[in-house]
C-alpha cells in the first residue's frame, strides 16, 4: 500500500471511530433525571431556560411540557380530589444496559419536595398498587430496589441500583405525586 493511501484509510478509520458511540459509554455514564413540577416550569427566567436541556422539555410522547394541550391531557387522567398540579419525571434516555446504574437526579422543583423511586414492574403501563388513604403507591406491594430521600428545591442526589433486565418505573412517592404524573418507565437490557 503507498504510503498516502494508508493515511487516508488511518484518516477514515478515526472518522468511522468518531461516528459510533463506544458500547461502554452509554451503561457507564450517568443517567440524568429531572424532577419537574409546574413551580419549576412558571415564570423561569432565561438563565433557567438555558440550563433546561432538551430531554427534560420532551415527554416519551414527544409532546413538551410546556405545549398547548399537554396539560389538559395529563389533567383529564386525574380523578377527583388528586393533586392538581401537573409533576413529572424527565430522564435523559429509556434503556440501559443491565448491571450498576447510577441516576443523576435534580429536583428542578422552586417549591415541593421530590424523591424518586426505582420499582420493577412487568408492565410499565399498568397502575401500581394504590393506597387511597396515603394517596401514595403501596411500597409494600411493589419491589422498590432503591431510593433517594426526600429532596428539596434544586437538591441533587446520585441513586446507584443494581439493575437485572427487564422493566422499571422512577417514581416520586411524596402524597399525590404518582397520581399528578410523577413516573416515568425505564427499560433495562441484558
Ligand atoms: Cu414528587
Amino acid at each position: 500500500m503507498l504510503k498516502h493511501q494508508a493515511v487516508a484509510a488511518l484518516a477514515l478509520a478515526a472518522v468511522a471511530g468518531l461516528a459510533v458511540p463506544a458500547p461502554a459509554a452509554d451503561g457507564a455514564a450517568p443517567i440524568k433525571v429531572a424532577l419537574l413540577d409546574m413551580s419549576a416550569t412558571m415564570g423561569m427566567g432565561p438563565m433557567g431556560q438555558a440550563m433546561m436541556a432538551p430531554w427534560m422539555m420532551m415527554g416519551p410522547g414527544g409532546m413538551g411540557m410546556m405545549g398547548p394541550g399537554a396539560g389538559q391531557g395529563r389533567m383529564g387522567m386525574m380523578g377527583p380530589g388528586m393533586s392538581g398540579g401537573m409533576m413529572s419525571i424527565r430522564i435523559d434516555r429509556s434503556t440501559v444496559k443491565a448491571g450498576m446504574a447510577t441516576f443523576d437526579i435534580t429536583n428542578w422543583s422552586r417549591s415541593a419536595l421530590h424523591e424518586v423511586l426505582v420499582v420493577a414492574v412487568d408492565n410499565p403501563g399498568a397502575q401500581l398498587p394504590y393506597d387511597y388513604t396515603k394517596e401514595a403507591v403501596a411500597e409494600d406491594q411493589v419491589k422498590v430496589l432503591g431510593e433517594t430521600k426526600e429532596l428539596p428545591p434544586n437538591a441533587s442526589e446520585q441513586l446507584t441500583v443494581d439493575l437485572d433486565p427487564g422493566t422499571y418505573l422512577l417514581i416520586c412517592n411524596i402524597p399525590g405525586h404518582y397520581a399528578a404524573g410523577m413516573a416515568t418507565p425505564l427499560s433495562v437490557t441484558p
